[in-house]
């Protein structure tokens, strides 16, 4: 695996980006809470720098995020990758003085902007807390695998571009994205990466105006009628492995389009088997095309005796990644022949 390291501190990316005229700003594919919420805040606050900064997200997109988005100007690529390609051409994208790349760091999460992005690495800066990645995306690079979530992180570079005295002092337009991506990448404060840190920052988020339970209803509670539809089907394929330290489950294409669901409908079902007391990991797979399938990881903390089940090494005999308690991959497999392969490595990583 190459280096993947910081060589910069956050108010060396603050300095940067602050000195900026024009930023674009991206993350990965499929933006979660954090990726949306790490560069909604970060655009904002050069914005309010007179700093033009343009967030660019990858599809697929979630519609509930439209709500936190609010009128701020972001981009969003086309799916199709041929009017990808040609759409890299607009000129918020090639007259933009710096390039920032939040809460990822791995050109597998960038593919589609490769082309723009790696000509111009000298002007690229990485804030990220993934444990791998390529460092030849950003000549500035900011990385800590112990922060809970990007936005942990970009929260300072905010804080240091205004010039806040204290994070309670950020405006609330700021505060509220970031609160966001603390909230979602420790599933709202539960998850075994959430530190006395994690919390004081959410704290000081909510002094300076966050509505977190307005956020909770938006992220949380907005599913459509469909969506649970889709988790019942899941629920048809569960299936325990290892005396049932572990869980599995699948979603087919026809799984989602009889329950009339969209692609953006298929997260979170991770969590489910996670509430059964012996079970300590979970693979979760979606039939993408008839022979591509994408699998989620999760596996919980260890209790004292207990040893790890590091999921991210499990995704990466599969070619994918992630974290330790939470990862992926895709599978060029048909969904059943992918699923067999899955439940050995996963009944083999949970016995070991
Ligand atoms: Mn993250």
């Amino acid at each position: 695996m190459p280096a993947y390291s910081s060589n910069a501190s956050l108010a060396d990316v603050a300095q940067r980006l602050g000195a900026a005229r024009r930023v674009a700003i991206f993350t990965h594919a499929k933006p979660d809470g954090d990726a949306l919420g790490s560069t909604l805040a970060l655009a904002r606050a050069l914005r309010l720098r007179h700093i033009e900064a343009t967030p660019v997200y990858l599809p697929p997109w979630s519609s509930r995020f439209d709500a936190i988005v609010d009128g701020t100007p972001v981009l969003h690529m086309p799916a199709d990758p041929a009017a990808a390609a040609a759409w890299l051409d607009r000129p918020e994208l090639t007259t933009a003085d710096t390039f920032a790349v939040l809460d990822t760091g791995s050109w597998s999460q960038l593919s589609h902007v490769r082309p723009l992005l790696e000509p111009r690495a000298a002007q690229c800066v990485i804030v990220d807390h993934h444990a791998h990645g390529d460092e030849s995306i950003a000549s500035v690079r900011h990385i800590d695998v112990r922060a809970a979530s990007a936005c942990e992180l970009v929260a300072e570079v905010c804080r240091l571009i205004l010039g806040a005295g204290a994070m309670r002092e950020l405006p609330v337009s700021v505060a509220e994205p970031l609160y966001l991506g603390v909230a979602t990448d420790t599933g709202w404060f539960r998850y075994s990466n959430t530190k006395p840190a994690t919390l004081r920052l959410a704290a000081d988020l909510i002094d300076a105006g966050v509505d977190h339970n307005r956020l909770y209803r938006r992220i949380e509670q907005s599913d459509s009628p469909r969506r649970l539809l889709l988790t019942q089907r899941a629920l048809a394929s569960l299936e325990y492995l290892a005396a049932d330290r572990a869980a599995i489950m699948s979603i087919t294409q026809r799984d989602v389009a009889e329950c009339k669901a969209t692609q953006d409908e298929l997260g979170g079902l991770t969590d489910l088997p996670q509430s059964v007391g012996s079970v300590r990991a979970v693979a979760v797979l979606t039939e993408v095309e008839p022979a591509l399938s994408k699998v989620s990881f999760r596996s919980k903390a260890a209790d004292a005796g207990q040893r790890v089940i590091d999921v991210n090494q499990l995704a990466q005999q599969f070619g994918g990644g992630g974290h330790v308690h939470a990862a992926g991959a895709k599978i060029a497999l048909p969904l059943a022949e992918a699923r067999r392969k899955v439940a050995d490595a996963l009944a083999q990583a949970v016995s070991a």
